[in-house]
C-alpha cells in the first residue's frame, strides 16, 4: 500500500491541474514512438508513423495520446486505491493488447520529459521526485494483472 503525504498529494494535484491532455497526450505518445521506436509495433492499424515528423502529424497517434493520458486523470482521483483503478486496464494490455510491460516505464518517462519541458523551472527535483512516484504507482498497477 502507497503511503502519500499531504504534500505530495498537493503536488500530484497541482502537477495534473496545470496538464492539457490535448496538447501533453500527443506530444508524450509521439515521442515515446520517436525515441523507442519499437513501440510502434502495437500501433500497425495507425497508418503513417515513417518518421518523427510522420509520427507528430499523426491524427490517431494525437487522439491515442489523449485517450492514454486522459487514463490518469483516475489515477489522480483515486490516489489510495490506484492498483485497483488500472486493474481492467491491466488485464486488457496483458490479455488482448499484448503490450511488453516494460513499455509502461518507457511511456511515463518521456511523459515526464515533455512536462519537465513545458513547466522549466518550476519542475524543480522535489516536484519531479512526487510525480514519477506518482507514475511509478500507475506503471506497477497497469503490470498488476500480467502474473
Ligand atoms: Mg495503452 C489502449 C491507457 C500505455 C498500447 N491504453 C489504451 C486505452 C487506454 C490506455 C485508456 C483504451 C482502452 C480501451 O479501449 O478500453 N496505455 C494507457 C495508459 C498507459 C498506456 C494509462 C500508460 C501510462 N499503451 C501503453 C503503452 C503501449 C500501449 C506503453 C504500447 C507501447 N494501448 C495500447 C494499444 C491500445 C491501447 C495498442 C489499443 C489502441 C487502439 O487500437 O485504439
Amino acid at each position: 500500500m502507497v503511503e502519500w503525504s499531504d504534500s505530495e498529494r498537493k503536488t500530484i494535484v497541482s502537477v495534473w491541474g496545470q496538464i492539457n491532455i490535448d496538447e501533453i497526450g500527443p506530444q508524450s505518445l509521439a515521442r515515446m514512438l520517436i525515441v523507442y521506436p519499437w513501440t510502434q509495433r502495437y500501433f500497425g492499424t495507425f497508418g503513417n508513423l515513417f518518421n518523427a515528423a510522420a509520427i507528430l502529424g499523426n491524427p490517431k497517434v494525437a487522439e491515442h495520446g489523449k485517450t492514454v493520458l486522459g487514463a490518469l486523470d483516475k489515477g489522480v482521483k483515486n490516489l489510495d486505491n490506484i492498483k485497483g483503478t488500472y486493474s481492467k486496464l491491466s488485464l486488457l494490455h496483458c490479455e488482448k493488447l499484448n503490450v511488453d510491460p516494460d513499455n509502461f516505464r518507457l511511456l511515463a518517462d518521456c511523459l515526464t520529459i515533455v512536462i519537465a519541458t513545458k513547466f522549466g523551472s518550476a519542475f524543480n527535483p522535489e516536484v519531479q521526485a512526487t510525480w514519477q512516484k506518482f507514475l511509478s504507482v500507475v506503471v506497477s498497477a497497469l503490470s498488476s494483472r500480467y502474473f
